[in-house]
C-alpha cells in the first residue's frame, strides 16, 4: 500500500506519519509538503532515511505537482492547510488559496489517478458555535455554519470533497476533529504557546474572559481514528472526531481555556501573575464539543488520552525538546507575535 500524505511536516501530518510507519511497516508514505512556516522537517527526522519514506518539496495548488506525487498512490490523506484562525483573520487569502483550490486541485488529481482511497482531515470548527448554556455537541448531522476565514475555508473544502463524489465517484472519506494537543504543535496554537511563553517567563496571552471551551483531543488519538476510518470507514462516509469531555461530572460543559492555562501553569511551577487577559479574537467561538458516538458505534473507536496526563507529558515534551521550538519561535515567528498580540512580548 502506497499513502500520499499531504502537510506532512506540519503537527498533525508529522505525528500520523510516525503513527503510520510505526503501526503499518509494510506500507510506503509519500509526504508532499510546500513547508510553509508550519512545516518543519525536522519533525521527521527519526524516519528521513526510512526506505518506505519519501518527501516531496511541492504546492497542492500545482497540478503538474500533484500528478507527478499521486503515481502509484492508493489512498490519499489530506492535512495540507493554512490552519490558524487568528492568521485567517490577519490574512485570508492564503487560507481560500491553500484550503480551497488546493483541495480541488488535489481532488482533480485524485480522479485522474484513480485513487482507491481520498481521506480529507477537516476540523469541528466548521458547525460554528455552541453555547455555554446549551449541552449540545456537533455531530455529523449538525449543519454547517463556519464563523471565520478559516472555517469557511475548511467548510468549502469539506463541500467539495462530498461533491467529487456524488460527481465524479471519487471514493472519500471525512473526519472532522476537535482541537489537537501533543508533540510538534507550532507555538501559535493555544497550549503550545502558553507551555512555551513560561519556560521563556513570559506571560500567557488570554483572550477576552477567558471561559471559551474547546473539546481537546491527544493528537494520537486523531491519528488511530484516521486509521480505523481508512481500514473500516465507509466510503462517502463523515465521522465526527472528539475527545474527553465526556468525563466530565455532570453540568459541566467543557474545560474552559482558563482552566487550561491553570493546569499548565500548576504543571510548571508557576503562578496566576503569569496570565494576561489580552484583546479576544474577533468573533471567538464560544465552545466546541463534539459528539463521537458515530465512530464509536460502527468503527469502534474512542479517546484513549486521558486530557491531564497526557497535558502534562505534553509540557514535558516542550520542556525536553527547547532546541525545536526555540528554533521555530525565532525569526518570521516574532514578528508574527508582534501583530497579533502588541509590543515585543
Ligand atoms: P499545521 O499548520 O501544523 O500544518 C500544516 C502543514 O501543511 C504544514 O506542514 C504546511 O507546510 C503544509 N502546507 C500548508 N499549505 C500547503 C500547500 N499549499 N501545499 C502543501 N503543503 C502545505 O496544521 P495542523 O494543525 O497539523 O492541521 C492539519 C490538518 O488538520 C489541517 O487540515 C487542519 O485544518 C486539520 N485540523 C487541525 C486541528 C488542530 O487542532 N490542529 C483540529 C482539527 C482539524
Ligand atoms: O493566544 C491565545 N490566547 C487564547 O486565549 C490563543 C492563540 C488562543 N486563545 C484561545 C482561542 C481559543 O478559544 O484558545 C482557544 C484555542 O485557540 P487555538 O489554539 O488558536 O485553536 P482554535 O481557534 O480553537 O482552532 C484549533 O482547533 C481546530 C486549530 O487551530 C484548528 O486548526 C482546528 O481546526
Amino acid at each position: 500500500m502506497k499513502l500520499l500524505v499531504t502537510g506532512g511536516a506540519g503537527f498533525i501530518g508529522a505525528n500520523f506519519i510516525l503513527y503510520w510507519m510505526k503501526y503499518h511497516p509494510e506500507d510506503h508514505v509519500v509526504n508532499l509538503d510546500s513547508l510553509t512556516y508550519a512545516g518543519n522537517l525536522e519533525n521527521l527526522i527519526t524516519i528521513e532515511k526510512h526506505p518506505h519514506y519519501s518527501f516531496i518539496h511541492g504546492n497542492i495548488c500545482d497540478p503538474v505537482v500533484v500528478e507527478k506525487a499521486m503515481q502509484g498512490v492508493n489512498m490519499v490523506v489530506h492535512f495540507a492547510a493554512e490552519s490558524h484562525v487568528d492568521r485567517s483573520i490577519m490574512e485570508p487569502a492564503a487560507f481560500i488559496e491553500t484550503n480551497v483550490t488546493g483541495t480541488q486541485v488535489l481532488l482533480d488529481g485524485a480522479v485522474k489517478a484513480g485513487i482507491e482511497r481520498f481521506h480529507h482531515i477537516s476540523t469541528d470548527e466548521v458547525f460554528g458555535a455552541l453555547s455555554l448554556e446549551e449541552t449540545k455537541k456537533f455531530s455529523e448531522t449538525t449543519a454547517y455554519n463556519p464563523r471565520s476565514p478559516y472555517a469557511a475555508s475548511k467548510a468549502g473544502s469539506d463541500h467539495l470533497v462530498r461533491a467529487y463524489h456524488t460527481t465524479f465517484g471519487l471514493p472519500v472519506t471525512i473526519t472532522n476533529c476537535s482541537n489537537n494537543f501533543g508533540p510538534f504543535q507550532f507555538p501559535e496554537k493555544f497550549i503550545p504557546l502558553a507551555i512555551t511563553n513560561l519556560l521563556e517567563e513570559k506571560k500567557i496571552p488570554v483572550y477576552g474572559d477567558g471561559l471559551y471551551v474547546r473539546d481537546w483531543l491527544y493528537v494520537e488519538d486523531h491519528c488511530r481514528a484516521i486509521d480505523v476510518v481508512l481500514q473500516k470507514g465507509k466510503i462517502g462516509e463523515t465521522y465526527c472526531v472528539g475527545g474527553v469531555t465526556e468525563d466530565l461530572p455532570a453540568g459541566r460543559q467543557g474545560i474552559s481555556n482558563i482552566e487550561v492555562v491553570k493546569k499548565i501553569l500548576r504543571l510548571l511551577g508557576k503562578d496566576d501573575a503569569m496570565i494576561e487577559y489580552v484583546k479576544d479574537r474577533p468573533g471567538h467561538d464560544r465552545r466546541y464539543a463534539v459528539d463521537w458516538t458515530k465512530i464509536n458505534r460502527e468503527l469502534g473507536w474512542k479517546p484513549e488520552h486521558n486530557f491531564d496526563e497526557w497535558l502534562g507529558k505534553t509540557v514535558t515534551w516542550y520542556k525536553e525538546n527547547v532546541f525545536w521550538w526555540k528554533d521555530v519561535k525565532s525569526g518570521a515567528y516574532t514578528s508574527y507575535y508582534k501583530k497579533q498580540y502588541g509590543g515585543d512580548k
